[in-house]
């Protein structure tokens, strides 16, 4: 089987359930063992790849555009790339996809879990830091959040396990031809 590499590209605030959904896909994707599986975190990538960079727009955007950058790679190369930052801007989510696209698929998915739910949830503790004026420029509270469009997938964890959300993620990708 010759099958083209895809990126699962997700995006949403700190809280939406990214990391949650990717780590549940990075598993179910190794269990297939038919391609290498590469998980690009949030907090993996801040630490590896992108440490000397700050919550700017202009370094969100270019921590998003070397995610992209590494994503477009596995791809061209038949894997399986799993993104997980909050990715706030459209200009560095389109730019990602228009890296990544030449070389195979790229699924977009917007956690649309509302900031509420998230700020209850405040398992990183930035949303009380946020509101006490500890933190600035965080993401939702004082610092913005563009919502995709055209996401691929939309998933909202309100009322979702983990393994619901990921079964919608593979529904999709077997409907698409990319499992
Ligand atoms: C949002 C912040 C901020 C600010 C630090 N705003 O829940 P977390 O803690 O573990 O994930 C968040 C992570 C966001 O990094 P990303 O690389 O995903 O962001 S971006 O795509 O915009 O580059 C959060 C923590 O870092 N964090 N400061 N100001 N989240």
């Amino acid at each position: 089987r010759h099958r083209q590499g895809f990126t699962v590209f997700i995006t949403g605030l700190s809280g939406a359930g990214k990391s949650t959904l990717a780590k549940v896909l990075y598993v179910r994707f190794m269990e297939m063992r038919e391609r290498p599986v590469t998980l690009l975190d949030g907090d993996i990538v801040r630490k590896n790849l992108s440490s000397e960079l700050d919550f700017t727009r202009a370094h969100r955007n270019l921590n998003v555009q070397r995610i992209g950058f590494v994503a477009s790679e596995i791809t061209k190369n038949r894997g399986i790339a799993i993104c997980a930052p909050i990715a706030p801007y459209e200009e560095s989510r389109s730019l990602a996809r228009d890296m990544i696209t030449p070389y195979g698929g790229f699924v977009e998915i917007f956690m649309s879990t509302p900031l509420d739910i998230c700020e209850q949830r405040d398992r990183k503790g930035i949303y009380a830091k946020a509101r006490s004026g500890a933190m600035k420029g965080v993401t939702g509270i004082d610092d913005p959040y563009e919502p995709p469009r055209n996401p691929e997938i939309n998933i909202d964890t309100t009322n979702l396990t983990p393994t619901e959300a990921a079964q919608e993620v593979f529904l999709f990708l077997e409907e698409q031809g990319y499992i």
